[in-house]
């Protein structure tokens, strides 16, 4: 069946039995490509039948649909000219994990991010009533999505402003855990509810009573009764918000899908479709394990088991810690906004359950929650994504801050994440988080210095930031210097005159590499790990700056107001003449996926690049006069040139 697909209009062709035989094909080959490439496998399965039967119903290309978070589009890309194209998955260069309007205009909005869709399917509602135009507009949002602010502030609005256009409720009871929280509770009794579905309420009664619905879809929608366990639920809460609900629906049976889609289409203002779906749907692993699969790297398909090897993580070394640290002190209680196992938490889970809290996919809750448990004596750690930290930003300012609360801040996957791309990358952390007052930003070397940081921000009193990349330290990187940590104090771990190399957190064992090549060709470089982002050890810095008049900044984050920025307003500000400058940072725009390893290459920030450029201004250096008044700032991804 999967050959004959190469447009979504074939799937017009289909009847309904053949479109089960493409659901099985899709699957085989979604399971074949993830297990080569990695991706989110069972959020992909578990829509296999709800994509066909949407994309029969609806038309992608007039309709707008937006998919919330948008890992689950496997099944749309396949349908949408993009079945090859999927063998590139995730890769440099290939196709991105979630939608793109770049790709294709089926794709009509991009996201990565949770709990969008409802807020942006609204506007795109709101903009075609206004012009008169006539689409249909669907949000998918699952039950995991559903718990984030916006998502509720959405509903919220659209309900109450009567917005014409369709919430499709996919729920499998599981963000990447189990889902957690009231809307969990309430889902779980419309799931189970079977008093409803054997329900006498005339379906037609309920439909004229509903206001924009009139009989001519009466006759439509008792057709549909039959094949639907469920029509109306009344007097609960989606309708008491202003949502026609219909359902629940089985997410597996295309023809009950297909029938409730048509019927939502007539429904003449906002509609909420409850669609029940198993994620990890038809491979056993991951029916099994679905928070394994959410998203997983290459497999194997006969066992299940992953391929790279495990090596242990900053984020395993945060969870160790942490539970360490908590054993002695009562205070310590972890907060994740649903990524328990993603940011290392899963023992602490165990071992402390009155102590941890999973908020769902609630950022902001989680700091302004973590912001009341700190005002009143606790000690909140709050590890979060570095992208997904963009979503609390005013919670650090408003309710941190200023009033400098005791909460440690954890940036997990900050830097370049790799195969998730733009929406993921965790360049910008460094940037925003460094304009706040009265916040401390730190960044380890390597893991040993992380586990000293997290025991030095237990015992600091005041808002504290450690920020850390995905994964573990280098393979290569045995550093065994670990001075102790003090506040606001750089390290330094090589002493020279020719060069200084200023650099934090990973980038210090590039930076280490670098001086040793230096150093078989003569030229002494002096290698300091800053730590302290903020505040900056400006003496020992300027000191360094002073003696050898030739700067090199290392950093895994934007070129703007990270550390390269940091440490040219210092030359400035202290009128220090005569130096030469070279920034090592991701340039001023959004970074798309592939390793990690390709990325820093394709940007300059592997550990040759940075060897051979700081070598190439080495031997024009020489030219250099000396008595020169002016800096010379490169900052080398920009290819900006500042005399
Ligand atoms: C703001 C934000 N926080 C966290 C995430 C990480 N994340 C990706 S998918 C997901 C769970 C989504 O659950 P659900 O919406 O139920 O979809 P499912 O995968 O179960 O189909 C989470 C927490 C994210 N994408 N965005």
């Amino acid at each position: 069946m999967l050959e004959k697909i190469n447009k979504v209009d074939d799937l017009q062709k289909l009847n309904i039995k053949e479109k089960e035989e493409l659901a099985e094909d899709i699957r085989r080959y979604i399971i074949e490509i993830v297990s080569k490439n990695g991706g989110h496998l069972a959020s992909n399965l578990g829509v296999v039948e709800l994509t066909i039967a949407l994309e029969t119903v609806f038309n992608v290309n007039k309709d707008k649909i937006i998919w919330d978070v948008g890992h689950q589009t496997y099944t749309h890309k396949i349908l949408n000219g993009r079945k090859e194209e999927l063998k590139t998955l995730r890769k440099l260069n290939g196709i991105a994990g979630f939608p793109k309007t770049s790709e294709s205009p089926s794709d009509c909005f991009d996201t990565g991010h949770s709990s969008t869709s409802i807020s942006v399917a609204s506007g795109m509602a709101r903009a075609r009533n206004l012009n008169n135009e006539d689409y249909s507009v669907v949000s998918v949002i699952g039950d995991g999505a559903l718990t984030g602010g916006m998502a509720l502030e959405a509903l919220n609005d659209v309900g109450y402003t009567n917005t014409k256009m369709t919430i499709i409720l996919n729920d499998n009871q599981m963000s990447i855990s189990k889902s957690v929280g009231g809307m969990n509770m309430l889902l779980s009794k419309l799931r189970t509810k079977k008093l409803y579905t054997k329900s006498n309420i005339s379906a037609k009664n309920i439909i004229l009573k509903v206001p924009g619905i009139g009989k001519p879809i009466v006759k439509l929608i008792q057709k549909v009764k039959r094949s639907i366990k469920q029509l109306i639920i009344p007097k609960m809460f989606f309708e008491e918000i202003g949502f026609t609900y219909l359902g629940p629906v089985d997410g597996h049976n295309i023809s009950e899908l297909e029938n409730i889609l048509k019927l939502s289409k007539q429904i003449d203002r906002p509609t909420l479709i409850h669609v029940i779906t198993k994620k990890g749907k038809g491979y056993k692993y991951a029916e099994n394990n679905p928070d394994k699969f959410h998203a997983i790297g290459p497999f194997n398909i006969e066992n299940g088991q992953e391929i790279n090897e495990k090596k242990c993580s900053y984020s395993d070394i945060l969870g160790k810690t942490v539970c360490k640290l908590a054993k002695k002190d009562k205070r310590i209680v972890c907060i994740t906004a649903s990524m328990k196992d993603g940011t290392g938490l899963t023992d602490f889970a165990k071992e402390f359950p009155d102590r941890f809290f999973d908020v769902g996919i609630a950022e902001q809750h989680a700091l302004g929650n973590a912001a009341g448990l700190a005002k009143v004596g606790m000690i909140p750690i709050v590890p979060i994504y570095s992208s997904f930290y963009q979503r609390a930003y005013d919670q650090v300012i408003h309710d941190i801050a200023i009033q400098k609360l005791h909460v440690i801040m954890c940036v997990d996957r900050a830097g370049i994440v790799g195969a998730d791309g733009e929406t993921h990358q965790g360049i910008f952390d460094m940037a925003f988080f460094r304009l706040i007052p009265n916040v401390l930003i730190m960044a380890p070397k390597d893991l040993k210095e992380f586990q000293d940081m997290i025991e030095f921000a237990i015992y600091y009193n005041g808002p504290i930031i450690i920020r850390y990349p995905r994964g573990g330290e280098e393979n290569t990187f045995k550093f065994y210097i670990h001075n102790k940590i003090t506040l606001g104090r750089s390290e330094l771990l090589k002493v020279g005159q020719d060069v200084s190399i200023f650099a934090i957190g990973k980038m210090v064992e590039r930076a280490m590499f670098v001086a040793k090549e230096l150093r078989k060709k003569g030229i002494y470089a002096e290698v300091i790990n800053v730590r302290f982002l903020k505040p900056l050890d400006k003496r020992t810095i300027i000191k360094s700056i002073r003696k050898t008049k030739f700067v090199v900044t290392i950093e895994d984050g934007t070129i703007i107001n990270g550390l390269a920025s940091s440490i040219n307003e210092l030359i400035i500000e202290n009128n220090i003449r005569n130096v030469k400058v070279l920034n090592f940072a991701y340039p001023d725009e959004f970074i798309k996926q592939g390793s990690t390893n390709e990325i820093e290459k394709k940007y300059n920030l592997d550990k040759f690049s940075i060897l051979n450029t700081i070598e190439k201004s080495m031997k024009k250096r020489k030219d250099y006069s000396k008595n020169e008044t002016n800096n010379n700032i490169i900052k080398v991804n920009k290819k900006e040139h500042i005399s």
